[in-house]
Formats: structure tokens, sequence, C-alpha cells
């Protein structure tokens, strides 16, 4: 049974920005990771929060694979389309710059593609995608990140774990939210688990000789994950990376190439946004949250126990009045971390 110590939010936002900014993030970039990631923390997403604190620090530190002062350009190429190039930096900090033009946008069109390359993303979707429903709209987001997935019926590795992100707006309550990767499951919980030294399901990956295994080891060692839902996961897989890879100019999830910047943990690929204002659809029909809400009552009607995102929503509540749950272990890391 791991044991959990509890952080006021505001107090585990500083320490993470303090230890990026020791590392060689400039102020601004330290505040937006540092707060990414004690949000996920936050809200549950235990293999996007805290944990990914090692690997943002020692990718800061490896040659030059990302530039934690980079200043993202913004290109705006037409009236629905905001591309946005991330200098080598991290792609939430070039959203964080792109999201007032964006919403621009779509105020002035009803919709809005963004577009983001040249960055690198370790962190949960969802916190990119909720904020834009808070705003009354629609977002669906893709990111594509390394080779760590089998496409359907092969054997290696090549496409990312390309999570998909969708939040919508609702009457009187929290925008409905899911988040996914498009694998069996994140890579991030592969190495959580090769940490706590537990076995997966059967089906979830294969290890370096492209064998059927269960041990998360295998997997991180040169293995790989299965897409899920077989051909159907698969093919949303490979919808990410053309959303990412080939649309927005990033790299494909094969094409992160790490071996020359030892210590690197972040994919240097792409991100995509679609943001929709919903009510341009409607017209003079009754409002588009009411449209929400009747199909969560026949959601709820029907069985459902829970919707997508309460899960995160809950455990953020928790978080904001009792302090995030740390785990004792990843705190010694960050005291380790702060002695530097
Ligand atoms: P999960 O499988 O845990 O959850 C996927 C979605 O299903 C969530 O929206 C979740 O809501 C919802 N859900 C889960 N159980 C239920 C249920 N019983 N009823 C209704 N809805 C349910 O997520 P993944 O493991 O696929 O992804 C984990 C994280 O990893 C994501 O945040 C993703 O963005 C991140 N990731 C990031 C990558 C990157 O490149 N930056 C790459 C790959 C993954 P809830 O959250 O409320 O449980
Ligand atoms: O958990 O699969 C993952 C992941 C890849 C890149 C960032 N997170």
């Amino acid at each position: 049974m791991q044991e959990f110590i509890r952080i006021p939010f505001d107090t585990l936002v500083a320490r993470l920005s303090a230890i990026l900014e020791a590392n060689g993030c400039a102020p601004w970039v330290a505040q937006v990771i540092g707060l990414n990631c004690a949000s996920a923390q936050r809200d549950g997403a235990h293999s996007h929060g805290v944990f990914r604190m090692k690997g943002y620090v020692s990718t800061l530190n490896a040659g030059g694979w990302v530039d934690g002062r980079a200043e993202p350009l913004l290109e705006d190429v037409a009236p629905g389309f905001l591309r946005v190039d991330g200098m080598n930096g991290f792609t939430v900090c070039a959203l964080a710059r792109a999201r007032e033009a964006a919403l621009a946008k779509v105020k002035a069109n009803g919709c809005a593609v963004l577009a983001i390359r040249n960055s690198h993303h370790l962190g949960a979707l969802s916190l990119d995608v909720e904020p834009f429903a808070d705003e009354g709209l629609i977002a669906l987001s893709f990111i594509n990140s390394m080779a760590s997935v089998v496409p359907h019926g092969g054997r290696k590795a090549a496409l990312g774990t390309n999570p998909i992100a969708f939040a919508t707006p609702r009457r009187d309550a929290r925008p409905l939210v899911f988040d996914m990767a498009t694998s069996v499951m994140a890579h991030g919980d592969v190495q959580l688990a090769a940490r706590e030294g537990r076995t997966l399901d059967k089906g979830v990956g294969v290890d370096r000789d492209g064998n059927p295994t269960d041990d998360p080891r295998a997997i991180v060692d040169g293995g790989a994950l299965m897409a899920f839902g077989g051909h159907k996961g698969a093919a949303l897989a490979l919808m990410v990376e053309v959303m990412c890879g080939a649309l927005v100019g990033g790299k494909f999830s094969r094409e992160v190439d790490l071996k020359q910047h030892p210590g690197a943990h972040t994919p240097h690929t792409g991100q995509s946004f679609i943001l929709i204002d919903p009510q341009a659809g409607r017209g003079t029909l009754p409002p588009f949250v009411d449209r929400v809400e009747d199909l969560m009552g026949y959601l709820i009607d029907a069985g459902q126990t829970r919707l997508p995102g309460d899960r995160r929503h809950e455990a953020r509540d928790d978080s904001m009045k009792n302090g995030v749950p740390v785990s004792a272990e990843l705190m010694a890391m960050l005291e380790e971390m702060e002695r530097g």
C-alpha cells in the first residue's frame, strides 16, 4: 500500500516550477509546465503528473533536445487556421501563447484549427481541451508521441500512443471531457506498473521480439503496446499521426529519434485542435447545451453510472479541498531534485 502526502495545490505548482526554472526553463515556461504537471496530479492523471518531473528535468539537460526558453511563433495563415511553431519548446507553452488568437478566430468564424508543430508534449490532453469548453466551445485535440504501438497486424512499433481528447460545454455543470490514449494503455501507466512491480493484463503488449507479454518491463525495454480495440484503435492512432505529423508539419512518431540525446524523454512532434462554437450550428434551435443535457439524461437512464471526466473532476475537488496526494516515493524524488 502506497503512502500519500497531501500538499496544497499552489505549493505544488510553485515547487515544480522552481525545479524547472533551476533546470534551465524561462520563468514563464517553468510556470506553465509546473501548472500543467501539478494539474494532472491534482486531477488524478498520475501517468502525466509529478511522476513526469524526472523526465522533464533529464530532458532539459539532454544536450539541446528541448529549448526551455523557446518563444513560440504564431502564424495567422487563414481566417480559420492558426499555425504555431513551438521553436523546439514545450507544446503547452505554445498553446498558452496561441490561446487568445485561437479564441478570436472562433469568435470571428464559428470554428478554427490550431496547429502546433516543432514542440514537445509530456502532459494530459484533458488539460488542453477543458479550458476551451469553459469558454463555451467544443474542442477536439490530437497529439502523436513516439513509436511505441504496433500497427494492426504488425509486430513492431510504428505508431505513438497518440491520445485524443474532447471537451464540450454542459448546462450548469462542468464540461464533459474525455481523454484517451489510442493504445490499450498510456505508456506512462506501463512505466508506473514497471516501477511498482505489477504485471499487466494479457494482450496489452509485445516484447522486443514481437511476442505477447504482460511484463511492463518487457514493453518499456524495446517492446510495444497494442492499440485499443484492435483495428479500430489502430485506425484512430493512424488518424492522429496524419492530424499531427502530416497536417501540422510535425514528425511522425516513428521519426522521433532520441538516440543522439541520452536522457531525453519528450516526443518532439505536433498537436492539432479543432475548435467549434457550437451555437453556430444551432441557429434558432434551442441552446446546444440543452441538447447535451438531453443526451446525458439518456445515458444515465440507460444505466451509465458515470461520465468520462467525472473521476478527474472528483479528484480535482478532493485535491483542492484536502491537498494534492503525492506518493511518499515521488515526494522524495522532488526533494532530491530540489537539492540539485
Ligand atoms: P483512461 O483509459 O484512464 O481513460 C480514458 C477516458 O475514459 C477518460 O476520459 C476517462 O475518464 C474515461 N473513463 C474511464 N473509465 C470510465 C468509466 N467507467 N465510465 C466512463 N468513462 C470512463 O485514459 P488513458 O490511460 O487512455 O490515458 C491516460 C492519459 O495519458 C491521458 O490524459 C492522455 O492524454 C495521456 N497521454 C498523453 C500522451 C502525450 O503524448 N502527451 C500520450 C498518451 C497518453 P476519467 O479521466 O474521468 O477517468
Ligand atoms: O504516456 O504514452 C504516454 C506518453 C507518451 C508521451 C507522453 N506520454
